[in-house]
C-alpha cells in the first residue's frame, strides 16, 4: 500500500492551491527522487518554447512563453515520468505475473520506468527479455496470421504525439482496418459526436484570450483544481475582474469555491485566496439536460414577455435569423415543456433555475466549459447539443469572450483524433489518405473501446496493440474486460510504466518500453520534437530534455514505424511506405500530415512560432459545417426512461446513482498517492460519498463499510466490495466514489446514446452492509 500515513476523513477548509499544493509537489519530487537540480530544471522547461509540453492535461498555455507556470498536476505527471526508479530485467525475473497481480495499481506503477522490451513466457509465468527485432517479428507474425485485419484492435491513449498517432493510423489502415478504440471513446466522445450536429465542428470555439473578455462563466461537471489546475489561474483572473462564475456540479468542489494561486506572491505571503464561483447549482447526477432545458425555456419565456411588453429582446434575434436553423420548432418544444419534469429530473429548484437564467441573460459574453460530468451519461450527446443551443439563443458562439469550451483530458487526446485516430473516419479523409499514399483504405467503421471489448469477448478480436494507456483498468466491467484481454492471441503495450494491462495478457504478450515526452528523442536525423494539440486547437512542438530512462527505450514513433515495417513487408496493399525513413526525421511525418490536411499548411514552419499555431475552428468564425449550412437547433426530450428510472421502479428510493471520478492524487488509472485532499479523504480510496438523509433512509451510518452491487438486467452479477461510507454534501439519491476501483460496476452495455461512452457517472447501484466491518476511521 501507499505510504500515505494513517487513513482519515477530515473536512478541508482551506482554499484549493496555495501552500498545500506546494507541499504536495515537494513530497512528490522527493518520492520520485527527482528533487535535485536536474529535477528542477526539468520542471522549469515545462511548457517553454524550447521545452516539452506538459503531459499533465490538455489545458493550453499563454503563448507557451510564460515563466514557469506552477501546477501541482503537471509536476506530479512530470515527476512520475522523470522518476529515478527503474523496472529491470532482474525485477521481472523475481516476480511471476500471478504475484504481480496481487500488487495494487499504485505499487505496480511505483516500481518506476520500464527499461527493456519483454515477452511473456508461459512456462515460468514471467516476462523475460526479448530483442527489439524479435519483438517486431512476433507482432508481424501474429498480425499476418489473422484471416481478417478486422481481428486486430489498435488502442491509443491521448498522450501519443501527432507524429506517432498519424504513422500508427496510416499503418493500421494500410494493414486493413479502422479498429481504433481510443481513450476519447471513454472521455469527450459525446462532445465530438454532439457538436457537429449543432455547430458543425466537434471542438471548442474559444481561445485563452476569450477568458480575458468574458463576463460570465458556466462550469459544468468538472473539477479543475484537481484535473486542470492551470485553468484555475484563468478563473481567478476572471473572478478578480468581476466576471460571474457559476459552478454546476452535484458536489461543491473546493477549488470551485476558493483558490489561492501559487503564482501570486501576494496570495501566498498573506495566505489570501480568491473566491471563484459566486453561485453553485447542484443538479442530480445526469440532471443537466433537464436543467439546461429549463434555462432555455425560461430564456425563451423572458423573450416572449419582452416582445409582449415592447422591451429589448432577450434573444439574439439577428444571430438566430442569420446563422441558425430549426429555431421555431425548438422554441415551440421548449415552451411546451412542463416544469415538473424539468425540476424533477434536474433536481434543481425552480428558484435556482430562475437565478441561473437571470445570470445567463444578463451576460454579454458567456463561456460554457464542461468535463466528464456532462459526457459520461446515457444522454450526454443530447445534453451537449442542448448546451450549445442554449448558447446560440444569445449568440454566444463565435464572438469575443463567448463560446464553447469542452475541457479535454489527456494532453494530446484532441490531436490524436485530428490526425486520424478515429474508428469512424469520413470518406473525404480516406480519399485523401489514399491519394497521398496510394493504397486502398478500409471503408467500413471499426471498433471503438466498448466494441473492442465486445469483439474480444466474442472471439472476433485476437490481437490487441495499445499505444499507451491502461486499457484493462480504464474500461468498464473489469472482470469481463480481463476475460476479453486474456482471450487474445497477442497483447502488446507500448508503455512507460508497468500497469495491470500488462498482467492481464494474451497467449503471447509484449511490453515495449517507450520514451516519455520529457526525454530526448534522438533519431538518425538528430534530436526530434513532437507536436501536440491542446484543448483550444493550438498545435505546438515539444522537445524532451532528459536522458532516456534506458538506452533500450525507443520512441513511440520509432516503435510504430518498426512494427509497420515488419508487418507490411509481407503484405501487399498499394505502394510501399518507407516507414523507417519517416521515423528518422519527424518533420517528414509532419510534411505528410500537411499533405492530408489543409489545416496543417506550412506545418513545420508554423511550429517554429513560440506559441505554435491555431488549427482554425470553423464554428469560431461562424462558419457552420452542418447539413443545413447553419447552426442547428435540435429538439431533445427530457429522458424519462433510462436504466436509472427503470431500476428505481423496481427498488424505489434505495436505488442510488453512482458517479466514479478522480481523486486529487491520481492521473486516471495511475495512482500517485492515497489522498483526495480537497474532499478531505486521506490515506485511502475505497470510500463512498453519501447524503446524510440517504444514510438514515438506508439504515446505514457514516463510517460503516458497504458492498456495492449494480442493477442491470443481463443476469451478470456486478459488485465491488468493501467501501467506507462518508457522509457528504451530495444531492440525495447520488453517490460518489473513485475510478478505477468502481469500474467492475459499470456494465459494458451501459453507454451514451450515439457516442457509446461508458456511463461512468450514472451507474444504478444498491448498497449492502458489508460482512466485514473494519475499525472505524476518524
Ligand atoms: N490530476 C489529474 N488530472 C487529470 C486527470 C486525472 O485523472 N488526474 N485526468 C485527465 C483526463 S483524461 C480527463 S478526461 C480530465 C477529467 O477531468 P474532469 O472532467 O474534472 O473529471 P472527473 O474527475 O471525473 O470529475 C467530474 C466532475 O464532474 C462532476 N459531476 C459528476 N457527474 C455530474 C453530473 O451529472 N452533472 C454535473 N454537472 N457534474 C457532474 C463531479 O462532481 C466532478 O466534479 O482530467 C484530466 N486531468
Ligand atoms: N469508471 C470510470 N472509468 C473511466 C473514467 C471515469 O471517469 N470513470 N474516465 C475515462 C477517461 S476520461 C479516460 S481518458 C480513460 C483513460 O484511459 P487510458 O488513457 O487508457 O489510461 P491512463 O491511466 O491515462 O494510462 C496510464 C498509462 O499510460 C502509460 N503512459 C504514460 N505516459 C505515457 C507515454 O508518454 N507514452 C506511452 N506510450 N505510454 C504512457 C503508462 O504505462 C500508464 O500506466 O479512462 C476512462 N475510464
Ligand atoms: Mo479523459
Amino acid at each position: 500500500m501507499a505510504k500515505a500515513g494513517k487513513a482519515k476523513i477530515e473536512t478541508y477548509n482551506n482554499p484549493a492551491g496555495g501552500w498545500g499544493a506546494l507541499k504536495y509537489v515537494a513530497l512528490n519530487l522527493v518520492k520520485e527522487h527527482v528533487a535535485d537540480g536536474k529535477g528542477l530544471r526539468t520542471l522549469l522547461s515545462q511548457n517553454q518554447p524550447d521545452g516539452f509540453d506538459c503531459p499533465g492535461c490538455a489545458w493550453p498555455d499563454r503563448e507557451h512563453t510564460s515563466t514557469f507556470e506552477f501546477c501541482e498536476n503537471g509536476v506530479k505527471a512530470v515527476a512520475a515520468e522523470a522518476t529515478k526508479k527503474r523496472v529491470t530485467n532482474d525485477f521481472f525475473a523475481r516476480h511471476t505475473v500471478a504475484e504481480l497481480m496481487q500488487q495494487s495499481d499504485y505499487e505496480l506503477e511505483d516500481h518506476g520506468r520500464l527499461t527493456a522490451p519483454m515477452v511473456y513466457d508461459a512456462v515460468s509465468d514471467k516476462y523475460v527479455p526479448i530483442a527489439w527485432p524479435q519483438a517486431f517479428e512476433l507482432i508481424a507474425r501474429h498480425l499476418n496470421a489473422l484471416p481478417d485485419p478486422d481481428m486486430a484492435d489498435f488502442y491509443v491513449s491521448g498522450r501519443a504525439s501527432n507524429e506517432a498517432a498519424f504513422l500508427f493510423q496510416l499503418f493500421v489502415r494500410q494493414y486493413g482496418t479502422n479498429n481504433f478504440p481510443d481513450c476519447s471513446n471513454m472521455c469527450h466522445e459525446p462532445t465530438s459526436v454532439g457538436l457537429p450536429g449543432t455547430v458543425g465542428v466537434g471542438k471548442g470555439t474559444v481561445l485563452l484570450d476569450d477568458f480575458d473578455l468574458c463576463d460570465t462563466l458556466f462550469l459544468f461537471g468538472q473539477n479543475p483544481a484537481t484535473n486542470h489546475p492551470r485553468m484555475m489561474g484563468e478563473l481567478r483572473h476572471a473572478s478578480k475582474r468581476g466576471a460571474t462564475i457559476v459552478a454546476i456540479n452535484p458536489l461543491k468542489e473546493r477549488g470551485l469555491e476558493r483558490f489561492a494561486d501559487p503564482q501570486s506572491k501576494m496570495e501566498m505571503l498573506t495566505m489570501g485566496s480568491t473566491q471563484i464561483s459566486s453561485m453553485f447549482i447542484h443538479p442530480t447526477l445526469g440532471g443537466d439536460l433537464a436543467l439546461i432545458k429549463g434555462v432555455i425555456k425560461r430564456t425563451i419565456e423572458l423573450d416572449d414577455e419582452a416582445v409582449a411588453a415592447g422591451a429589448e429582446r432577450v434573444l439574439d434575434v439577428q444571430f438566430i435569423a442569420e446563422h441558425t436553423s430549426g429555431f421555431e420548432e425548438f422554441a415551440a418544444d421548449a415552451r411546451a415543456q412542463n416544469w415538473e419534469d424539468i425540476i424533477g429530473e434536474s433536481g434543481v429548484s425552480r428558484a435556482d433555475i430562475e437565478k441561473l437564467t437571470q445570470v445567463y441573460v444578463r451576460g454579454k459574453a458567456v463561456i460554457a466549459t464542461w468535463g466528464m460530468g456532462l459526457t459520461q451519461h446515457k444522454h450526454a450527446v443530447g445534453t451537449i447539443q442542448l448546451l450549445s443551443n442554449m448558447m446560440m439563443l444569445r449568440g454566444n458562439i463565435g464572438r469575443p469572450g463567448a463560446g464553447l469550451c469542452p475541457v479535454r483530458g489527456h494532453s494530446n487526446v484532441q490531436g490524436d483524433r485530428t490526425v486520424g485516430i478515429d474508428e469512424k473516419p469520413t470518406d473525404a479523409f480516406l480519399d485523401r489518405l489514399e491519394q497521398v499514399f496510394e493504397f486502398k483504405a478500409p471503408r467500413h467503421h471499426g471498433n471503438d473501446t466498448v466494441g473492442s471489448v465486445m469483439a474480444m469477448l466474442e472471439g472476433r478480436t485476437k490481437v490487441f496493440i495499445g499505444l499507451g494507456g491502461n486499457f484493462a483498468m480504464a474500461t468498464p466491467d473489469t472482470p469481463r474486460t480481463f476475460d476479453a484481454m486474456r482471450s487474445c492471441n497477442l497483447t502488446v503495450h507500448i508503455t512507460t510504466k508497468l500497469n495491470r494491462s500488462h498482467l492481464v495478457h494474451g497467449k503471447d504478450a509484449l511490453i515495449l518500453p517507450t520514451l516519455g515526452r520529457t526525454e530526448i528523442d534522438r533519431q538518425a536525423g538528430g534530436a526530434q520534437g513532437v507536436t501536440v494539440e491542446d484543448s483550444m486547437s493550438m498545435v505546438h512542438v515539444s522537445y524532451g530534455i532528459n536522458k532516456p530512462a534506458s538506452e533500450l527505450c525507443m520512441s513511440e514513433t520509432a516503435i510504430v514505424a518498426h512494427i509497420a515495417e515488419a508487418t507490411m513487408k509481407h503484405r501487399n496493399n498499394g505502394k510501399k511506405i518507407e516507414w523507417l525513413w519517416y521515423a528518422e526525421d519527424y518533420s517528414r511525418i509532419r510534411d505528410a500530415i500537411e499533405k492530408v490536411y489543409d489545416s496543417f499548411k506550412d506545418y513545420n514552419q508554423r511550429i517554429t512560432n513560440p506559441g505554435g499555431f491555431h488549427l482554425g475552428v470553423a464554428s469560431r468564425e461562424r462558419v457552420w459545417k452542418t447539413d443545413t449550412g447553419k447552426a442547428n437547433f435540435v429538439v431533445h426530450a427530457i429522458p424519462l426512461d433510462t436504466p436509472i428510472h427503470r431500476a428505481r421502479k423496481i427498488h424505489g428510493d434505495k436505488l442510488m446513482t453512482l458517479m466514479t471520478t478522480r481523486s486529487h492524487d491520481q492521473y486516471n488509472t495511475t495512482i500517485y498517492g492515497m489522498d483526495d485532499r480537497y474532499r478531505g479523504v486521506f490515506g485511502q480510496r475505497r470510500v463512498i460519498f453519501i447524503n446524510k438523509q440517504d444514510l438514515e433512509m438506508l439504515g446505514l451510518k457514516d463510517g460503516e463499510w458497504v458492498d456495492v452491487v449494480s442493477v442491470w438486467d443481463d443476469g451478470i452479477e456486478r459488485r465491488a466490495d468493501g467501501f467506507l461510507l462518508v457522509e457528504y454534501d451530495i444531492p440525495r439519491g447520488c453517490l460518489g466514489s473513485y475510478y478505477p476501483e468502481t469500474n467492475p460496476l459499470v456494465p459494458l452495455e451501459s453507454f451514451a446514446d450515439k457516442a457509446r461512452t461508458p456511463t461512468s457517472k450514472s451507474i444504478p447501484v444498491l448498497l449492502h452492509r458489508a460482512a466485514v466491518q473494519h475499525a472505524k476511521v476518524a
